[in-house]
């Protein structure tokens, strides 16, 4: 199912002109799916242990309360008539038919996508004028919601001392409401404030990863410093007798960097790095592997017996080799070599809801001894679990 463009717009023409630049409102974007998650069940999630949520508060005990979950039933039956907002993360990890709904997303490469949270309130409840870092399209699932938007945010300058990310001044410059079915999509960066307008609001929030530069710097580096040899070591450049010894000579520095760039600029790990990093577990999410573990032979008759799917939390992508003598597979922030007739079972593997015994028919000694291994670490489980 496709999500429906505004003005016949096509997919190139958002990935043109609106991805990452500016916002859009898509009325009537999802008109043939049920919103089928109640309020109740979304309290239920958010008492879960493993589950990250969050209730916002305008006046708690002080001014834009914030309380973390696991929550209880008490905790619900206390909250106010009005102003309050409860914040599930990661929803589509736990509940089959919201993953699903990530489908419609297929524009955007799917190792992008971080997650949908789901926000519930009740009339004005919201969460404040605030900017995000990543972009998100936000899906109204149940009553309605004003959304007001400003520019680029003039000034980041956040009210002091709350716990609670809130821009200290927020000018909108537009305003919807939106009903079930419409998105709003907005690009990192744009203030946004969003207010419920009845009891009985949902927003189901798909927002994208957008690690930091910084982020990444340490990633790599770290991929590097476990993949470079120890023994290599600093040469140096021609030398000649200085009159200072002290002094470093530019030949000294461009010397050093040439040895660095040697492994920065290395194709291969650069792509190893890559993958790896965009395909590592969110950090409180954990994959439990296999108790018992299989081998490649027992695969004939595992996938006999039922079908196969990702892990949901799991996270997958594949890539050509920079040397172009076969593919990379990437899970859950480890590398796998394949060669390269395996293309169309990696793409099967990355992209299908599930996956049957035809996976494994005239199937390359590699991949199957890669698919007994995603099958001990869990990453692939069985359907009717
Ligand atoms: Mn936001």
């Amino acid at each position: 199912m496709q999500l429906k463009f505004p003005d016949s717009l096509s997919i190139q023409d958002f990935l043109d002109h609106y991805w990452q630049k500016k916002p859009l409102l898509m009325p009537d974007a999802i008109q043939d799916y049920d919103f089928d998650l109640s309020p109740e069940e979304l309290a239920g999630l958010a008492c879960e242990e493993d589950v990250e949520s969050r209730i916002v508060l305008q006046q708690g005990r002080s001014e834009w309360e914030l309380r973390y979950g696991p929550f209880d039933d008490t905790v619900f039956a206390e909250l106010p008539e009005t102003d309050w907002t409860l914040l599930v993360q990661d929803v589509d990890k736990y509940v089959p038919a919201i993953a699903e709904l990530m489908r419609r997303f297929h524009f955007i490469p799917s190792w992008r996508f971080d997650d949908i949270m789901i926000s519930y309130a009740i009339t004005g409840g919201s969460v404040g004028p605030h900017t995000d870092t990543y972009d998100v399209f936000l899906i109204q699932a149940r009553g309605k919601r004003r959304w007001q938007i400003g520019n680029k945010a003039k000034s980041d300058a956040l009210l002091p001392n709350l716990p609670v990310r809130i821009l200290e001044a927020f000018e909108p410059e537009k305003e919807w409401t939106l009903k079930p079915g419409d998105i709003l999509y907005l690009p990192p960066g744009i203030a946004h404030w969003g207010v419920a307008e009845d009891d009985d609001c949902m927003t189901w929030s798909v927002g994208l990863r957008a690690p930091s530069t910084p982020e990444m710097l340490g990633s790599f580096t770290q991929h590097l410093l476990d993949h470079i040899p120890e023994e290599t070591h600093f040469c140096d450049p021609p030398l000649s007798p200085q009159n200072s010894p002290a002094q470093i000579r530019p030949e000294a520095i461009e010397q050093a960097v040439k040895q660095l760039d040697a492994w920065l600029l290395n194709e291969d790990l650069r792509q190893r790095w890559f993958g790896c990093f965009s395909t590592e577990l969110k950090a409180h999410l954990f994959i439990e592997p296999r108790t018992h573990s299989i081998d490649q032979t027992q695969l004939p008759e595992l996938f006999r017996r039922q079908d196969w799917r990702r892990h949901p939390f799991s996270r997958w992508a594949w890539s050509e080799r920079p040397d172009r003598q076969g593919l990379y597979l990437f899970v859950c922030g480890e590398v796998f070599e394949l060669p390269e007739h395996c293309q169309n079972r990696l793409r099967r593997l990355c992209d299908d809801r599930q996956l049957g015994q035809s996976l494994l028919q005239d199937v390359d000694p590699a991949l199957l001894k890669v698919l007994a291994r995603l099958i001990n670490e869990s990453w692939l489980v069985p359907c009717d679990d």
